[in-house]
């Protein structure tokens, strides 16, 4: 309801702002905190979804943001309903990923009585988000709104927090918006190219490593090229499989979790190392044991959007303050020697990462998870959509799966359980024509599983393969491994998840053996529904080479 002399209310001002910054998609569970911003979607070109739980709608507005790279958009009610979407924000920060979660607040004067569902946000999120703050004053909206879009995405992108005290948001004013803002680009300096051409001159087994966030389709293509033109290996790190493509010549795999033991003897034995806009947390350092900290016993290059990250952990021997959009651009700058030194380990290199993946290793049961990811990556379009959440059936997808896109997987790097659906809604939101497929655990699913409503509400014909081993694997796995025999909280009473899925109005399968897969796959597409394929996988099928029995038989061995 804007008037005609101009004013608006807080809520609408808010809407206006999002409107006006580019916002197509926003994500909710409501909260009668901010009614008057709910109301303010009336008419406004923004898609509001509404979600069964918080921690759905902050992942769902963390894909939009780790994807888009421009801040997703979460609406959440004051205590219970912003604790419930902690896990997202939290993702938010460990993958550094933009969004701007908005949250009720109880009004101006009751504040700091600890009133009805109160929580001091700025104390609260102060070290999970980036910025957390709360909104005073409605004439100050659209500088606020203006400086979180920036904070989200400039630099090491991040979750920005905004408390809305509910009388706030009904106040009406007359306040012009503020103008649509673009993430700052980072340039390297020319001397930072010119010591990056040198190192790579005297490089004699140089290897790459691309992660983290502010990529591009763009940006990957001319990071493939460089590859190309260099002949250089380049691994993805923890879950960013997406920033390179698993058949270009120069991929030489995944280097998360369990990597190749290949590709870590390569990383192992560089001489040059190149990592591009990941940080170099605990997984691409392999729980910090590749290189000596801080002096590492290789030449590292740190190439990153954040400053403060370059030499957080490691001192490289070059950093270069850049985001990967900017310097894959001024790598076209950069000249191959005239003899490669390391001419043919590209080819060895995405060798080792097809043989690697080639064929699925024999696991105890009648479903084996290897030959449903090789399926599946012979069969699905090139520009699919595979979302994953945490446990051990997301080795095989690693290992066995082929990213070909960008976009094409989207993982928590923070192994958050609960990931996948929601993320695979949010993609299906995105790209209503790609396919998207779910990859989840039987514990991981029923973390965010109420939100397979949310796919039927809004039609969004997600496919959630459940990989269903009756197990918290694991951790049943590391429980094994040290405490061997003394199982305790890691078994799982599954439902029928066939009768869940129709229950919720989607389409449900089984699976008890492989070769059932295809048909079932076929009927979900065929069905136009939400699907969930239900596998039934032997719980001794721990990883894509141990089993259960043999991990706990070594563990006792060696207490003997
Ligand atoms: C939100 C959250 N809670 C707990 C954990 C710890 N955790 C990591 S993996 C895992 C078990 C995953 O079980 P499941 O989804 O069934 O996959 P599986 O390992 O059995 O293949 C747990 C509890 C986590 N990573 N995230
Ligand atoms: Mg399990």
């Amino acid at each position: 309801m804007r008037s005609r002399d101009n004013a608006r209310t807080g809520g609408e001002i808010l809407v206006d702002q999002l409107s006006v910054q580019g916002v197509r998609d926003a994500f909710c569970v409501p909260g009668e905190s901010y009614l008057a911003a709910l109301d303010a979607f009336h008419g406004s070109n923004i898609k509001l979804t509404v979600c069964r739980h918080e921690s759905a709608a902050a992942i769902m507005a963390e894909t939009i943001g780790k994807i888009t790279g421009r801040p997703g958009i979460c609406f959440v009610t004051r205590g219970p309903g912003v604790s419930n979407a902690s896990a997202g924000i939290h993702i938010a920060r460990q993958d550094s990923s933009p969004m701007i979660v908005f949250v009720g607040q109880v009004g101006r004067e009751m504040r700091e009585r600890e009133a009805f569902q109160e929580l001091d946000y700025r104390a609260v999120f102060g070290s999970m988000a980036k910025w957390a703050t709360e909104i005073d004053d409605p004439s100050r909206i659209p500088e606020i709104i203006s400086r979180a879009f920036h904070t989200a995405c400039n630099g090491r992108p991040g979750p920005v927090v905004i408390a809305l005290p509910e009388d706030m948001l009904r106040e009406r004013i007359a306040v012009p918006d503020a103008k649509i803002f673009e993430p700052v680009e980072i340039w390297p300096g020319q001397t930072d190219m010119s010591q990056l051409q040198k190192l790579l001159c005297a490089a004699k087994r140089p290897v790459a490593l691309v992660g983290g966030s502010r990529w591009s389709q763009a940006a990957c293509a001319a990071f493939m090229h460089f590859a190309g033109r260099f002949a250089l290996p380049v691994a993805t790190t923890f879950r960013r499989g997406h920033l390179f493509d698993a058949l270009h010549p120069c991929y030489a795999g995944d280097f998360g979790i369990g990597p190749n033991p290949k590709l870590l003897a390569r990383v192992k034995n560089a001489d040059l190392v190149l990592l591009i806009g990941g940080r170099f947390g605990e997984m691409p350092s392999q729980s910090y044991t590749v290189f000596d900290i801080p002096e590492p016993q290789t030449k590292l290059v740190h190439v990153h959007p954040g400053a403060e990250e370059l030499g957080r952990v490691y001192h490289p021997h070059l950093a270069i303050n850049a985001t990967p959009t900017a310097f894959c651009s001024a790598l076209e700058g950069l000249q191959p020697p005239n003899e490669i030194a390391w001419r043919g380990e590209s080819d060895t290199a995405h060798a080792d990462y097809l043989a690697w993946g080639e064929k699925a290793t024999p696991v105890p049961g009648a479903v084996n998870l290897g030959e449903i990811m090789i399926w599946l990556r012979d069969n699905l379009p090139p520009d699919s959509i595979v979302t994953q959440g945490a446990g051990n059936f997301s080795a095989w997808v690693h290992r066995f799966y082929r990213v070909r896109k960008f976009g094409g997987l989207v993982g928590a790097t923070s192994g958050s359980m609960g990931y996948g659906l929601p993320a695979a809604l949010a993609m299906q939101t995105l790209y209503p024509q790609r396919t998207v497929v779910c990859v989840s655990g039987d514990g991981d699913f029923l973390m965010t599983g109420q939100d397979f409503s949310t796919a039927v509400q809004y039609g969004l014909p997600v496919i959630v393969l459940v990989a269903d081993n009756g197990l918290y694997g694991t951790i049943r796995m590391h429980q094994e491994r040290e405490y061997p025999g003394r199982v305790i909280a890691t078994d799982l009473r599954n439902p029928d998840f066939v009768a869940y899925a129709l229950a919720f109005g989607g389409y449900g399968a089984v699976v008890e053996k492989t070769t059932d897969f295809p048909a079932a796959f076929a009927a979900a597409r065929a069905s136009g529904k939400p699907s969930i394929i239900h596998l039934k996988i032997d719980p001794e099928a721990i990883t894509p080479s141990a089993t259960l029995s043999a991990i706990r038989e070594k563990a006792l061995s060696g207490k003997r």
